[in-house]
């Protein structure tokens, strides 16, 4: 593959994604590589495929870790910054869920704003970022080919692999390429304004929506009944005093 990378569109069937398709053994991030190339001219559509991260990014300083060879590890770079920042997060964590089931019948619920969930333990998880005010790179892990056991101890009863959900294997090429395609119609949506279209397909798989929750945002924590996702990102509770709240971002537990 040359070290501009392919253009695979046509063999995908994409409009954006694909539009640069680049694989690395092992990054430190596929994030940071696809923001790297974007500073050296990269276009939107910009794939960044790695089989190993050296220092995997999860959201506020977090870690993303990996089995080598063995996960999913994808960033794409994206046109303009959405006018919703969370929506471009939930795009990417629908066309994941969606790719996931596609490919392997598993069954994937989307705890907001960034999580996909197998029975409560993350199968994968997202996380969008840039520059201020400038287009991202969205970056996307899934466990797929392995067990519980092979990540650090810390993680060993929180996470899964879809062939541990599935009972069988599944090439992470084809799960890249079908990511690809699916993260291509769902940001389509999203910047031809059917933002809800998406919304209510994240609605039929919100492992929230109905629960008790408690939300923490900044310094604020809300105790509640998560309602569900608005069309701008944000999750909509009804706390206990019977108000409703919408948050931008935060950390959710189920009570
Ligand atoms: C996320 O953050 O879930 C965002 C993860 C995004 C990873 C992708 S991989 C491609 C691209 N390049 C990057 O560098 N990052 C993106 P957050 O919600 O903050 O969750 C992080 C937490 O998930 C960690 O603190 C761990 O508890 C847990 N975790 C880490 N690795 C995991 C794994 N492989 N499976 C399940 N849970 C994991």
């Amino acid at each position: 593959m040359s070290a501009e990378g392919t253009d695979r569109r046509p063999q995908l069937g994409t409009r954006l994604v694909g539009a640069r398709w680049h694989h690395r053994e092992a990054i430190d991030s596929t994030n940071l590589e696809a923001l790297r190339l974007r500073r050296g001219g990269a276009p939107a559509g910009t794939v960044v495929v790695a089989d190993t991260q050296t220092a995997g990014r999860g959201r506020l300083g977090r870690r993303w870790d990996d089995v080598p060879g063995r996960c999913l590890l994808m960033s794409v770079l994206l046109e303009a910054p959405a006018r919703a920042p969370g929506m471009l997060t939930a795009a990417a964590a629908l066309a994941a869920a969606e790719a996931v089931e596609g490919l392997a019948g598993v069954r994937v619920a989307i705890k907001w704003p960034n999580d996909l969930l197998v029975d409560g333990r993350k199968l994968a998880g997202v996380l969008a970022e840039g520059p201020a005010g400038g287009p991202p790179a969205v970056g996307i892990g899934t466990n797929v080919n392995g067990a519980p056991a092979n990540l650090p101890p810390e993680l060993r009863g929180r996470a899964t692999f879809i062939s541990h959900e599935a009972g069988r294997q599944l090439a992470i090429a084809a799960l890249a390429d079908e990511l690809a395609g699916r993260l291509d119609e769902v940001y389509h949506l999203l910047v031809s304004g059917q933002a809800r279209a998406l919304v209510e397909r994240i609605a039929e798989r919100d492992a929230l929506a109905g629960r008790r929750v408690q939300a923490r945002t900044g310094s604020r924590t809300v105790t509640g009944a998560a309602l569900g996702w608005l069309d701008d990102g944000r999750l909509l509770l009804r706390d206990d005093d019977g108000r409703e709240v919408a948050l931008e971002a935060g950390e959710v537990t189920l009570l």
